[in-house]
């Protein structure tokens, strides 16, 4: 009543007590809230904009339309866009005051961030017959870092110009703004060049895809081609759609490895007698660019294509996982590393990028190269992606070279986000949200002047599991949301509760423009620490405020505090929706066994083979599984008191995800009281190849011994497309049982 009383005076500001404060993501560097409330009669009148932000005006237009919020009014409070050069490029100050909007921006980009903000508020905004009513407010705001970026790989999958643009929407509502387009891969090439046609011809296709994981055991392709590519005139509308949202595009081409496309298209860019196909499994193929002119000849024409298509100041060049076997069996390369007096294959890996960064440089841009470039003397001129960690980023600020951090631990998109068993199958590794939030781009261990080498960060989507759009959607959002605030919100201003609250809002505005989003936040996922006693004390995380758990299947209990389990259990854990419905299969086994925390050798990070949690009703992560090659396991348990036991149970198959291969042979021998080993129990292919499940048990007659010794192997062959050859079969195996 009194809001209409007020509007039909022709006043706009109501007192009344609105929605809670807005929830900005990133947060702005600072936001002062009124008292008031300003309403802005529908349709929206879009006030006075600058000759120079014609093209902001078109797309405050667009987001409007796509939410839904009529405009091209001519009455009341509006919406202002301006640009005041006391600002400083990229900030922005938006104020809901008595007259309207106002958004004035320090240049173009920062008018563009305002209305990126404005955006979110009028998604949390009342909006009714009246109009929209906003909180009063000031926001002034500006980008931590330069850079802030995200990677799409479209070489493992293909997704097309509308899917790209969507993602580059998802970037400027994020405030973003570097794309970095994966274009080129041993899975498939995605550029058309005119002056290479095989490239897209041959390149682009490929005749399958594996099916499940690349590691599986007995992983197939599908058999069905795929492929795909963009042409000049697609990458042309990606770069002016990008350009339009002040979003600089950096294409990869990824050399002198990742290159089975490129090298299948012209074999005569391979080392040596080349069988390069387009490759349908994932991994780290033998295929690499032989370092000879006709190779530079041929880059140099493709990369001036790439540089007149490409506007931006960068071309990538790649240089990651570089096998360098067929580099070995090479005359050619021989006679380079003599004559430039290279020591090593990673010296003319550097060589390589030298030549290339030449070529670059003389089309009038700079080169990135991921941080294997550094394995070699490389010229500081070339800008460094850390994806290995951020030491690699470190040495290169300290090398003098401009830096992009992106670390796997924090920002591969491509891992899994929960450890739930029912999220999708991913590659492997678990970023959940809260490690995007912690990440810190500047390490703490540099100079002042060195930090000033850090341009910003991206994350990566490696898209090997990532089929589908929805899939992709599903992998950034809302992990990105995490990193925008990380890329743009000065850092004592952060702080991962108040980004969970303000989290729901937005992703409620990315729904609505529909996007997919992950839910795995929302799942409980389990922690256990190990006390003294022996017992565990169990913790559950998620950003959902319902948690249940149950205990070796027993009554159903709502988590309100870290638990005690004695020594052994099995913990489910769920949480509860809205509605009721349970989200979520968290899973974490304890088991309490004569070897738990023993002394164990002959493993690398054999520690998990004894450490009380099994990992086979889990995500598939490596740390939580030991690794054995060809020779298999024979590790030897020295238990801290000699105890009776009577069995053995291995595991040595993933419960979710990954397959993995059977032993051929296991046996247990005990060491006796001569300090001899005496064979206890043991099992063939056949005994093996019966059972069921994910574990193997062997019994034997109750003995009382210090030292265990269990040995595992295979001697079976499998198909390697990475290797083109049958190699040993590898085992993976996790927690050896001792009771
Ligand atoms: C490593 S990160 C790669 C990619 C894979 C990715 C999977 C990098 C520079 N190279 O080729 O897709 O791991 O996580």
């Amino acid at each position: 009543m009194l809001r209409i009383f007020l509007l039909s005076l022709g006043l706009v500001t109501a007192l009344i007590v609105g929605p809670a404060r807005a929830a900005v993501i990133p947060a702005p560097v600072s936001i002062q809230h009124g008292n008031g409330f300003t309403v802005l009669p529908l349709p929206l009148q879009l006030l006075g904009v600058d000759a120079a932000l014609v093209s902001e005006q078109q797309l405050l237009q667009q987001y409007l339309n796509s939410a839904d919020i009529a405009f091209g009014g001519a009455a009341g409070p509006g919406i202002g866009l301006a640009i005041d050069q006391a600002l400083t490029a990229s900030a922005y100050r938006l104020e809901v005051g008595g007259t309207g909007v106002s958004i004035v921006g320090g240049d173009q980009a920062g008018v563009l961030h305002g209305l990126q903000t404005l955006r979110q508020l009028l998604a949390q905004a009342d909006i009714s017959e009246q109009g929209v009513q906003l909180a009063q407010l000031v926001i002034t705001d500006q980008p931590r870092f330069g850079y802030r970026g995200m990677h799409l790989d479209v070489s493992r999958h293909f997704f097309d110009v509308d899917f790209i643009k969507r993602y580059i929407d998802l970037l400027a509502l994020h405030k973003m703004n570097v794309f970095h387009w994966h274009l080129t891969d041993d899975q498939g090439w995605r550029l058309e060049s005119k002056a290479f046609p095989r490239l897209t011809d041959v390149g682009a296709w490929r005749s399958g895809t594996v099916v499940g994981h690349t590691h599986d055991a007995g992983a197939m392709s599908d058999g069905r081609r795929y492929g795909g590519y963009y042409s000049w005139d697609e990458v042309r509308e990606v770069v002016a759609y990008a350009a339009q949202r002040h979003i600089m595009v950096v294409p990869e081409i990824d050399v002198p490895g990742h290159a089975s496309a490129m090298i299948a298209a012209y074999p005569e860019l391979g080392c040596g007698e080349s069988q390069a196909k387009v490759q349908t499994h994932f991994g780290v193929f033998p295929e690499i660019l032989c370092p000879s002119d006709a190779t530079f000849t041929f880059l140099e024409t493709l990369l001036t294509e790439v540089a007149e298509l490409f506007p931006g100041p960068y071309i990538h060049i790649g240089g990651d996982e570089v096998r360098k076997d067929r580099w070995e069996d090479c005359d050619l390369c021989d006679a380079l590393m003599k004559a430039h007096a290279l020591e090593d294959h990673g010296e003319l890996q550097a060589w390589f990028v030298n030549r290339t960064e030449t070529i670059v440089n003389a089309l009038g841009k700079r080169i990135i190269g991921w941080d294997e470039i550094l394995d070699g003397e490389v010229r500081p001129s070339a800008t460094v992606m850390s994806w290995r960690g951020q030491e690699g980023g470190i040495r290169a600020a300290r090398a003098g070279h401009d830096v992009i951090m992106t670390p796997l631990q924090h920002v591969y998109f491509d891992f899994y986000q929960g450890s739930s068993v029912d999220e999708p199958m991913a590659i492997h590794g678990l970023t959940r949200l809260p490690d995007v939030y912690a990440f810190q781009p500047v390490p703490a261990e540099l100079s002042a002047k060195e930090r000033g080498h850090i341009l910003g960060a991206q994350a990566n989507l490696w898209t090997e599991y990532v089929p589908t759009e929805t899939d992709a959607e599903r992998m950034v959002l809302p992990r990105m949301s995490a990193l925008a605030e990380v890329l743009w919100t000065p850092v004592e201003k952060r702080n991962f509760e108040a980004f969970a609250q303000r989290l729901p809002a937005l992703e409620a505005q990315l729904r609505a423009l529909g996007y997919e989003l992950a839910d795995s936040h929302y799942k409980p996922h389990i922690k256990a620490s190990e006390n003294d006693d022996g017992s565990f004390t169990v913790t559950l995380e998620s950003l959902a405020q319902d948690m249940r758990y149950r205990i070796d299947g027993g009554a159903e209990q709502r988590y309100s505090a870290p638990f005690t389990v004695a020594k052994s259990g099995a913990v489910n854990a769920w949480t509860t929706q809205h509605d009721g419905s349970p989200l979520g299969d968290a899973r974490l086994t304890l088991v309490d066994h004569a070897a738990r925390g023993a002394t164990i050798h002959g493993a690398m990070h054999a520690a998990a083979l004894v450490d009380g949690r099994l990992a086979t009703d889990r995500i598939f992560r490596y740390p939580e599984w030991a690794s054995f090659g060809p020779e298999g396991m024979d590790v030897v348990i020295d238990l801290l008191h000699p105890a009776a036991v009577s069995s053995v149970s291995i595991g040595w198959q993933a419960g979710v995800h990954r397959k993995l291969f059977r032993p051929t042979a296991v046996s247990v021998l005990l060491k006796n009281s001569q300090g001899e080993w005496q064979l206890a129990a043991e099992l063939d292919r056949e005994a093996i190849a019966a059972l069921d499940g994910h574990r193997i048990e062997l019994n034997f007659p109750t003995a009382t011994v210090g030292e265990l010794r269990i040995v595992a192997a295979s001697d079976q062959l499998h198909w390697s497309e990475e290797q083109s050859k049958d190699v040993p079969s590898t085992l993976k195996i996790d927690e050896l049982v001792i009771r």
